[in-house]
């Protein structure tokens, strides 16, 4: 039986160790998948084509979802533009093309919600891509994952490549990055309020005004939106997963503080950038196609927080 459904087909996560294709390996063991297939960038260098064509010739996934990618927050993303670029650009062009090479039976790519223009209408549908300029901070990132969505289209229609891509909003989960520099929003919160309480600081500061707007999705629910499309949707289209709902900055700071247990001030430095606006994406699509987010943010910050807590330490 050639499914993804098949407990025995050999699927191959890339990007295993990370935030998202952990999520992924989870959700599949957990259905009873016996046949995963991961490498450790030791074992498989997914910048190098000639190494990853030959893993593909070795191994011949059945499946594949390409979840390794160059991450970071608004910070890395402006400081470290030409390896978010270079190394994303390598890593889909090399997965998806040795995926098609060697008959890959179906491949999902992930994206993000930067691809979409900095101003796009909200929430943002699909078709909004390409209709405007993007978002400077992200503009590396985001053009290197067009660049995969349109190798998925490409390969569909040039060679009738069952390739498909999901767009996810920002996310969150275990197996975040907590490094104060790189990471993203909600982790870099969760931290450095956690220690202001610590350490009996009167305040805490926060990058930017708080005013911009996030949506925020639990990576086990992205990973089971994944494994969705996977087994029923064959489409060019590209899909947004998301929540449907966002909030600021500055609540998503004071969610953290009434978790976390926090009564200092928000000492926020507007020299820092805020980023695109507002982000919220229209998950019709998605929704269409029988998947919604389960868990809520104020209940996943809570479990993320039981899980890392012990982790932090005061600086
Ligand atoms: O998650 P984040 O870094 O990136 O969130 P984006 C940035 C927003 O959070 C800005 C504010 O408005 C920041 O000013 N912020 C406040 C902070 N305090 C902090 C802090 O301590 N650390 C961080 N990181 N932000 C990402 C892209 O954009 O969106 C990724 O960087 C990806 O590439 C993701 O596409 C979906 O949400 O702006």
């Amino acid at each position: 039986m050639n499914s993804p459904l098949d407990l025995h087909a050999k699927i191959y996560i890339a990007g295993h160790r990370g935030m998202v294709g952990s999520a992924i390996v989870r959700f599949l063991k957990a259905r009873g998948h016996s046949n995963i297939v991961t490498r450790t960038r030791q074992e498989l260098d997914l910048i190098n084509q000639a190494a990853v064509d030959a893993f593909f010739e070795q191994e011949k996934p059945a499946y594949v979802y390409l979840a390794a990618a160059k991450v970071g927050g608004i910070h890395a993303n402006n400081i470290y533009g030409a390896q978010f670029l270079y190394e994303n650009l390598m890593i889909e062009a090399n997965i998806i093309h040795s995926a098609w090479k060697h008959n890959v039976t179906k491949l999902l790519f992930l994206g993000s919600s930067c691809i979409y223009p900095k101003l796009a209408p909200q929430p943002i549908t699909e078709d909004s891509l390409l209709t405007g300029p993007l978002e400077p901070t992200n503009e590396p990132y985001a053009i290197a994952k067009i660049a995969g969505i349109k190798l998925c289209e490409t390969y569909r229609n040039q060679y009738g490549a069952n390739f498909i891509s999901a767009m996810p909003t920002n996310l969150f989960g275990p197996g975040d990055n907590y490094d104060l520099k790189t990471s993203h929003v909600l982790p870099a919160l969760l931290r450095k309020i956690h220690t202001a309480k610590a350490t009996d600081a009167p305040s805490v500061p926060l990058w930017g005004t708080g005013t911009p707007k996030r949506e925020f999705l639990h990576v086990d629910d992205l990973a089971a939106g994944c494994v969705h499309l996977m087994d029923t949707y064959n489409s060019s289209e590209w899909v947004n997963i998301g929540t449907g709902e966002d909030l600021s900055i500055r609540e998503l700071a004071e969610m953290i503080c009434s978790i976390v247990g926090y009564e200092g001030t928000l000492d926020w430095d507007a020299s820092k950038p805020d980023g695109t606006p507002r982000k919220l994406m229209d998950g019709s699509r998605m929704h269409a196609l029988g998947w919604k987010a389960t868990i809520g943010l104020q209940e996943g910050i809570e479990r993320v927080y039981a899980e890392v807590q012990d982790a932090f330490e005061a600086p």
